[in-house]
């Protein structure tokens, strides 16, 4: 087990990602029930500001929180025992970020700040809220920088080695997410602050909104790369076997670090102001990002095979049948793959410039991103939950608490389903997103969208109701992991850091030679952005005021 401090420092970051998790839920729920016209909001509470609440508390700080739980302690573990530098760097990251993160809910729930996760001006927030999203990405940097200064000491130690295949993974996304942050930070820093403290009259909303999707694309990436380090790397443990191929698993990495940051204008093709080269440009960049995914679908269908093979499976699919079903570890993991199937379609089909106009900012788009980051990521921090507790505390995972799992799991993927399902086909049908409940004022064709089969106010809010239930079962299961499931005492009862091993024996050295990664992410990142953005600063139009409609 890792160091007592190590794993107080992972805790913590769980124990907020938790209470994130618990009010961003209960939000969501609400947004269902209004958004069918069936509940009406008290006079000091609106759509929108739940709305903000939801998805800033859910999309951007539950995942943040979990994550660094999730690389604190996989990092501890396979580098070994964090240093004092370390330590107090990466709590520095921890209180920083946390104090960003009250501000910013102290602000949307006062009223000051339902300008949604996305925060696109010319909406105003109060300063104050800029300032705290300022103050959770420096907490992440601190955070960032402590794992990354374990790393370069673990590789001053073992000069020539390459790195255990998790403290890459892990280096690979901190890495993304501290060039991906550049542009939101200038943005806010620059343009946001500025504007929303009255030092300046106007902003120009095409550069925030290019500055925000510079950063919002990689976004979507630092809460997928986790997911995808728990993939490659526990889920061959969890099958009693070995990764697949540790080359391929590193150039996944690199390849999401080269082609997830050029790319965000594949969120802005119905915007004017970006010459159409430039979005076809990145409409391309973005096609490129997609292999690493289907390589990782390859390797994972691969490590499943082997596993059931192994084990005795025959024929062309009886190792399927000798996978672990029974251990809610795996199986939450692998319902996340299966959800992620269709969520990464929907994301071609979201990226391809023509199907793009009939999808934009449509309830397609708030489908797709609940079968990307709310299942395949989310449920793999299910699965990630259920022994990175027990591991962390010294309780133990007890029978009950795994039949719990399930039965959340279950619930999950079944809500996830008719909600989902429900909002991709009002999206094609035509209704929008980023709205409270509009019936058009009765428009007899946007009333028509609402008389499908799954395409209903009842499916929508039968999904969202059994979503919230099972959230807050899985809630109930945090609590007794954190604090009242029996300490393990015997040997087999404590639970494992799942790692698999990785033959490094033929990964080329190169892979490791952050240098060149970087050089050619920053030249695709200029070859993409550095004209447009330049023309956007030089051209631009006269700038916005600003607007509060809530
Ligand atoms: Fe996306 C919008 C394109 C992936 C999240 N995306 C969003 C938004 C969010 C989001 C939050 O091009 C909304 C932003 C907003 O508020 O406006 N997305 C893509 C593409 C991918 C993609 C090309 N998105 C994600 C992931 C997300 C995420 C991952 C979160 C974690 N997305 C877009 C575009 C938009 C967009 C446009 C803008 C739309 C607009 O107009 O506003 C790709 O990365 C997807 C590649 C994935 C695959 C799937 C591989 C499958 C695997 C599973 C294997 C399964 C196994 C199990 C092994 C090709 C790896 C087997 C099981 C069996 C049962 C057989």
């Amino acid at each position: 087990m890792i160091g007592i401090q190590d794993r107080k420092l992972a805790l913590w970051n769980i124990g907020v990602a938790y209470i994130a998790f618990i009010i961003g839920t209960f939000c969501g729920l609400l947004q269902v029930f209004v958004r069918n016209n069936s509940l009406d909001l008290p006079t000091w509470l609106n759509y929108y500001q739940i709305l903000t609440a939801h998805g800033v508390l859910l999309a951007l700080i539950f995942t943040t929180f979990f994550i660094f739980a999730f690389l604190i302690a996989g990092m501890s573990k396979s580098l070994g025992g964090f240093g004092p530098k370390v330590n107090l760097f990466a709590w520095l990251g921890f209180i920083v970020t946390t104090i960003g993160t009250a501000l910013a809910t102290v602000m949307i729930i006062s009223g000051k700040a339902s300008v949604l996760y996305t925060f696109y001006a010319p909406l105003k927030a109060s300063g104050w809220y800029y300032v705290a999203l300022a103050l959770v990405i420096i907490g992440t940097w601190l955070s960032s920088f402590a794992l990354l200064g374990h790393y370069v000491a673990w590789k001053k130690r073992n000069k020539g080695q390459l790195s255990p295949l998790f403290a890459y993974m892990t280096v690979a996304t901190l890495i993304l997410w501290l060039i991906a942050c550049l542009g939101v930070v200038a943005t806010v820093v620059f343009q946001y602050i500025p504007w929303a403290f009255g030092w300046v009259d106007t902003i120009n909303v095409e550069l925030s909104r290019s500055l925000f999707w510079y950063f919002g694309h990689p976004l979507v990436y630092f809460w997928l790369l986790p997911a995808y380090i728990a993939w490659y790397t526990v889920v061959p443990k969890l099958l009693g076997v070995k990764v697949f191929s540790d080359s391929l698993a590193r150039l996944s990495f690199v390849l999401f670090l080269l082609f997830s940051i050029p790319v965000g204008f594949h969120h802005q093709l119905t915007e004017p102001g970006i010459s159409s080269f430039w979005k076809f440009l990145q409409v391309v960049l973005t096609f490129m990002v997609i292999i690493p995914s289907l390589m990782t679908a390859f390797s994972m269908f691969a490590t499943f095979e082997i596993s059931g093979r192994k084990k005795g499976g025959t024929g062309l699919f009886g190792w399927f049948k000798k996978l672990p079903w029974k251990d809610v570890r795996f199986t939450s993991i692998f319902i996340a793959m299966a959800f992620f199937i269709p969520g990464g379609a929907g994301g071609i089909i979201n990226a391809s410039f023509q199907l793009n106009e009939l999808v934009h900012n449509t309830l397609w788009i708030v489908g797709h991103f609940h079968i990307t980051v709310g299942t395949p990521v989310a449920m793999t921090f299910m699965g990630i939950t259920f022994w990175l507790i027990p591991y962390l505390t010294g309780r133990k995972f007890t029978k009950r608490l795994q039949k719990l799992a399930f039965i959340q799991i279950g619930s999950w993927s079944i809500g996830m389903l008719l909600m989902s399902t429900a909002q991709h086909i009002l999206g094609l049908l035509g209704a929008p997103r980023r709205t409270a409940y509009s019936g058009y004022s009765g428009n007899v064709n946007a009333l028509e969208w609402f008389d499908g089969i799954l395409s209903n106010h009842v499916t929508m809010a039968v999904g969202g109701t059994i979503l919230f239930l099972s959230a807050m079962l899985l809630v109930y299961i945090v609590a007794n992991l954190l604090f009242i499931a029996p300490e393990a005492k015997l040997k087999e009862e404590i639970e494992e850091f799942p790692l698999a091993e990785s033959d490094k024996s033929h990964t080329p050295k190169f892979l490791e030679n952050w240098w060149i990664w970087i050089g050619v992410a920053v030249a695709l990142i200029l070859m993409a952005y550095a004209l447009p953005l330049s023309h956007m600063i030089q051209h631009a139009p006269p700038g916005s005021g600003h607007h509060i409609t809530w």
